[in-house]
């Protein structure tokens, strides 16, 4: 399932029967209607980005929170239920109900999950700043390599080291037992002990009032210009993104991250949310949006929260739903800004469902040796969420299918036509994806096969 990654490139999408025949072997794009992105995690996928919300587990219960959740994103931050005092109260001993109670949520519905956070002076159990230094370094490894293998395969990228440097102009590192016993060197360790723990998660740096250039983002950037000269693995840096009156969207926020994304490596604003209302409040989020858009490795959008009411900072509504998940002015500009279109109703918590279940298909090769070649379909969820999914494929005679994978297949009396259907849960999001595959023996045909229309349900 976390083959949806959702770091793609958008698709020319094509019209066509449910007939239409694959000319060549390559990638093409088809869908049953033509439309326009109405959620912002579909408009966002349609630019080859996520949108996604932190996500506290406690109100998976509440319908209008899930409903506005799976309607309109397709990635989650577990809020606090990754942080080191949830999962490892005491020392070797982990829990991990809510946050797997998030991850399957999320697993179900086909949306990413950002792991956050492994290392961090915040939310820290006392028991850990007791250790000696020896001891620190080894629960520290301890607790990276225990989470992340519980979730190996499962996360679409970990804040491995969060807030690690100090506010102001000094660009020094903060205090944290962590750094404090064991130096600066923590935090290249704690990367490389993550690498090694799930190799499919991208590694990320995350941290706050590094958004423009200043003497914090300078140290960051200097942290991380070293990391990659070094090979010390680290894939992506995460800027928190909150935003006020006092801490306005820098003017350079876009050159910004454009000079990480220049040091290769990926970068994601990670907590995004910006106080205020009304149109003031709905240009800053665009400024932010366009920023990403306008930086090719800003892979995707994270806001800190679904709803203003749950809010770590309530009273500033600073997100982009209201108390009663009613679209504010700063949902419309963001969505807008990704390219969508204003889906029907106009306030969200409608749900997901029915109407506009569409999906699309892209097929590629993806190996060939002297008698058969591998192909695999990308079903993706259009612009609502769907919760079920139907492609044939049809291969021409002597070709044979000899194996698949990540479906169901069921076979027309010929046995060319393979109808392909989810493996157990077929729910995705907007815009969200999944793949199946399979082998073709040849037999001296070397056709791609037809892959007809995607049917949603
Ligand atoms: O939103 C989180 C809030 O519920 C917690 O009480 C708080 C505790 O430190 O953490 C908040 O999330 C923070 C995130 O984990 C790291 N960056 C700053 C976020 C806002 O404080």
């Amino acid at each position: 399932m976390i083959g949806s990654s959702l770091r793609r490139r958008a698709r020319t999408a094509l019209v066509v029967t449910a007939a239409a025949a694959m000319a060549a072997a390559g990638t093409v794009a088809l869908q049953g209607t033509a439309h326009a992105a109405t959620t912002l995690g579909a408009s966002a996928a349609e630019k080859g980005r996520y949108f996604g919300t932190a996500v506290a587990a406690n109100h998976l219960g509440e319908s209008g929170y899930v409903s506005t959740l799976n309607t309109e994103f397709n990635s989650v931050t577990p809020e606090n239920e990754m942080k080191w005092d949830a999962l490892e109260r005491s020392r070797n001993s982990f829990s991990y109900g809510p946050a797997d109670q998030i991850v399957s949520h999320a697993q179900s519905r086909g949306m990413d999950v950002r792991g956050h956070t492994l290392v961090w002076h915040s939310q820290l159990p006392g028991w850990v700043g007791n250790l000696n230094a020896t001891e620190l370094r080894s629960a520290m490894n301890n607790h990276i390599t225990q989470v992340m293998q519980h979730y190996r395969g499962k996360i679409h990228s970990w804040d491995v080291v969060n807030e690690a440097f100090q506010d102001g102009g000094s660009g020094a590192r903060r205090s944290s037992p962590f750094q404090d016993k064991l130096g600066n060197g923590f935090i290249e360790e704690a990367f490389r002990t993550a690498r090694a723990a799930d190799p499919s998660a991208k590694l990320c740096y995350n941290d706050y009032n590094t958004d423009g250039v200043n003497a914090k983002s300078n140290a960051v950037y200097a942290m991380v210009r070293d990391f990659k000269q070094r090979g010390v693995p680290i894939d992506c840096v995460g800027f928190q993104s909150h935003f006020n009156s006092a801490s306005p969207v820098p003017g350079d926020y876009r050159a910004n991250l454009q000079r990480f994304a220049d040091l290769g490596v990926d970068v994601q604003i990670t907590e995004l949310d910006i106080e205020g209302s009304g149109s003031s409040q709905a240009d800053s989020y665009s400024r932010v949006v366009n920023a990403c858009l306008a930086v090719s490795r800003c892979t995707g959008i994270t806001v800190w929260g679904v709803t203003d009411k749950y809010s770590w900072r309530s009273s500033g509504t600073p997100l982009l739903f209201d108390g009663n998940y009613t679209k504010k002015p700063a949902y419309h500009s963001v969505l807008a800004a990704l390219g969508g279109t204003p889906g029907g109703g106009g306030d969200g918590g409608g749900g997901g469902g029915g109407g506009g279940a569409t999906c699309t298909v892209s097929y590629a090769e993806t190996n060939r040796w002297g008698d058969r070649f591998n192909g695999q379909v990308t079903v993706r969820a259009g612009s609502a969420p769907i919760s079920g999914w139907s492609v044939n494929v049809t291969v021409s005679s002597p070709q044979k299918i000899s194996a698949t994978w990540n479906g169901s297949p069921t076979w027309d009396s010929s046995g060319n036509v393979m109808t392909m259907r989810p493996n157990g849960n077929g729910a995705l999001a907007a815009g969200s994806s999944t793949s199946f595959g399979f082998t073709v023996m040849a037999n001296g045909n070397w056709n791609a096969p037809s892959v007809g229309a995607c049917t949603a349900s």
